[in-house]
């Protein structure tokens, strides 16, 4: 069943490229960004100047109310009011030859016979036995598995995305596949700073294809209506039932959890801090469009081909904006904003074109008002800095020499920003 619905969703895939282009006919070129007006970030829907920090908290709901009905789609009352039961099914004190603990979680729908399971990993520095540390929390792309060759980590069972390696077969991962994504989880270098980290597989949460919204999670809270969550509300919703958990683990300081996300990940990571005010520091890593990128500068990857090739991860009243992007209520230095006034950070990458670079810093730094509502610093500078130049004093940007990815650059400034800002 849902291995024929993994074929359909490559055909949808096709048919998506045949409709509105490749990659190739994207605009790349900065004089043919298209002359727009943005929404107004400190300003009512009344039209009222917000010009105090204690105005933020009103204006903040509404921009949030209007990333639900137009953007992410809202989370259903049902799942915002769902905890989960967590059960810790493997704990050992050896990890990295001994300088860090390493935990599975497996959290669960209390009374949902044979539902979802969401499976987390924690792995926590040596110091984290006697007092709690503080943490990042990310989802990962390819199962706890990948992210370190430990053959202890326990190999994701789920549906997982063909790739072009070998490394899964028949959309399940193999054992072949442990410790592939090592390079952008430097799980030692996080540790010896003094962090945790604790992960998940995404598709625990909602298997990355588009199923008309039965499997994952959906299947405990059933169809979305058309401004409820897509793919991204639903593993935003998953990040923050394992914050939930970490604010509980004796490890960790469920006051200084990180939540971190490359590329779709990083739009989730953007719309879980939004919503989960909880969440101590926000970091976006190459998110591009629907996550960092501002939607009207239409440089790359546009609105309109998102929603085409990606039709379950937004809601169903984002694609009406396709060709009209001039009348969306908000755009994306609004998303940056919600942040305020915890820290955030954007990253780019010079050679990640598709994700509009410039966008992604013009975001970070048409949201910086909003911390200055609070006497703080937002990007602190003008003009887009120069290659691997990190900028920024509550908001962080870089953009790195490379692709598409996550590095341990990236990383040592996100471990630097939260030295600054969390611990
Ligand atoms: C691309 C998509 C991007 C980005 C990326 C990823 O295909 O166009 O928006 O999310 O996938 O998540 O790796």
């Amino acid at each position: 069943m849902m291995r024929s619905l993994s074929f359909s969703i490559a055909a949808t895939c096709t048919l998506a490229f045949a409709v509105v282009g490749s990659a190739q006919d994207a605009n790349y070129d900065e004089s043919k960004v298209p002359a727009y007006t943005l929404p107004e970030l400190l300003k009512f829907e009344d039209g009222s100047p917000v010009a105090t920090a204690e105005h933020w908290p009103k204006r903040r709901q509404e921009l949030l109310e209007l990333f639900g009905e137009h953007v992410y789609g809202h989370t259903p009352a049902k799942a915002k009011e769902t905890k989960l039961e967590a059960k810790v099914t493997q704990a050992v004190t050896d990890f990295l030859g001994g300088k860090a603990s390493m935990k599975e979680v497996t959290l669960t729908f209390p009374g949902v016979v044979d539902g979802p399971a969401l499976h987390l990993l924690v792995i926590a520095p040596k110091k984290a036995m006697g007092e709690p540390v503080p943490a990042f929390l990310g989802l990962n792309f390819r199962g706890n598995h990948s992210i370190h060759a430990d053959p202890r980590i326990t190999l994701s069972e789920n549906w997982m995305r063909p790739d072009k390696d070998g490394l899964v077969i028949d959309n399940r991962s193999t054992e072949k596949a442990r410790g592939t994504s090592a390079s952008r989880w430097p799980v030692e270098m996080i540790i010896d700073r003094g962090y945790a980290l604790a992960t998940m597989y995404y598709g625990d949460i909602d298997p990355d294809f588009d199923d008309g919204f039965e499997n994952g999670i959906h299947a405990v809270f059933g169809k979305p209506k058309a401004n409820e969550w897509g793919s991204i509300g639903a593993w935003s919703w998953g990040l923050s039932r394992a914050l939930d958990y970490l604010i509980l683990d004796a490890q960790v300081d469920g006051a200084k959890v990180a939540v971190i996300g490359h590329s779709r990940l990083g739009k989730t990571s953007l719309w879980a801090g939004a919503q989960d005010q909880r969440f101590a520091f926000i970091i976006s890593n190459d998110s591009g469009c629907g996550g960092a990128a501002l939607n009207r500068r239409e440089f790359g990857e546009t609105v309109k081909r998102i929603n085409t090739s990606f039709p379950h991860w937004f809601n169903d009243r984002f694609p009406t904006y396709n060709d009209n992007i001039g009348a969306l209520p908000v755009d994306q230095h609004e998303i940056i904003a919600l942040m305020a006034p915890r820290p955030v950070y954007v990253a780019s990458a010079a050679e990640d074109e598709w994700a509009d670079p410039r966008g992604e810093f013009l975001s970070a730094k048409l949201a910086s008002p909003a911390w200055e509502l609070f006497g703080k610093v937002g990007v602190g500078v003008d003009e887009m800095p120069g290659i691997d130049q990190p900028v920024g004093d509550t908001v962080g940007y870089h953009i790195r020499t490379g692709k598409h990815d996550v590095t341990d650059f990236d990383w040592g400034r996100y471990l630097d920003f939260a030295d600054r800002h969390v611990k």
